[in-house]
């Protein structure tokens, strides 16, 4: 697959995830370029008015959101979050993701986990029969790196410090490479036992509800 033609997938999986909006609710907003593209279209289709307000997963898409005047709030003075809406770094047809590419691990579970609908917006360059061919990102507090980063090896991946980035939490990431993972449920629920570990980007046991696949040949919802 091209740039460009995933590119468009993004574009057109952004614009079908429109579909699922509704009026005077309030939207979980995700990160990435697939969700830039979406936020861009709540602006140019008419939608910034039309929302009560966002709740998003990272400053990133926060700055964004404000610029065009949607009100973002805080999560925890919102009652009831009908729909999330994000992107994905790796997905499967049953729906269960790697995310964290951008760092937003943490609060995209969080999101995730609050929200009654999870929409994931993917170009088909994601989609996958076993994950793990993307690193697995995994944040950490920083005074456990080594500590975590020794004992995710003994699970069988090579985990690589993401030096420089820090996160919004104020925490570590390190990505998991060359993992096979074939059981997602077991190993996001063994990767959270290790001490120091804040979130494993796997989401098995919160899968997405619906994913939108878009591609040069238009769009799918699984
Ligand atoms: C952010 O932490 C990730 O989970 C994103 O959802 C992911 O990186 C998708 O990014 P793109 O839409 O840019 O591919």
């Amino acid at each position: 697959m091209n740039s460009d033609s995933a590119a468009l997938g993004k574009q057109l999986a952004a614009r079908a995830a429109l579909d699922y909006l509704r009026e005077d609710t309030i939207l979980g907003v995700g990160t990435g370029s697939t969700v830039n593209a979406l936020i861009d279209l709540l602006d140019s289709e008419g939608w910034v008015s039309r929302l009560r307000g966002a709740v998003s997963s990272s400053e990133a898409s926060s700055e964004r959101l404000r610029g065009l005047g949607v009100p973002v709030l805080d999560l925890n003075e919102v009652a009831d979050l009908s729909l999330y809406i994000d992107g994905a770094d790796e997905a499967t047809r049953s729906r269960i993701l790697i995310k964290g590419g951008g760092a937003a691990l943490t609060r995209e579970k969080i999101i995730a986990a609050a929200a009654a609908r999870f929409v994931c917006i993917v170009d088909d360059s994601k989609v996958v029969t076993t994950l793990g061919r993307f690193p697995l990102p995994v944040e950490v507090i920083p005074m456990a790196r080594r500590y975590v980063m020794r004992q995710l090896a003994t699970h069988g991946g090579r985990p690589v410090w993401r030096q420089g980035c820090v996160t919004d939490n104020g925490n570590h990431i390190v990505d998991v490479h060359d993992l096979s993972i074939s059981d997602p449920l077991g190993t996001e629920s063994r990767f959270n036992q290790i001490a120091g570990v804040v979130t494993v980007g796997l989401f098995a046991a919160r899968p997405a509800d619906l994913m939108i696949i878009g591609s040069g040949q238009g769009i799918e919802v699984v």
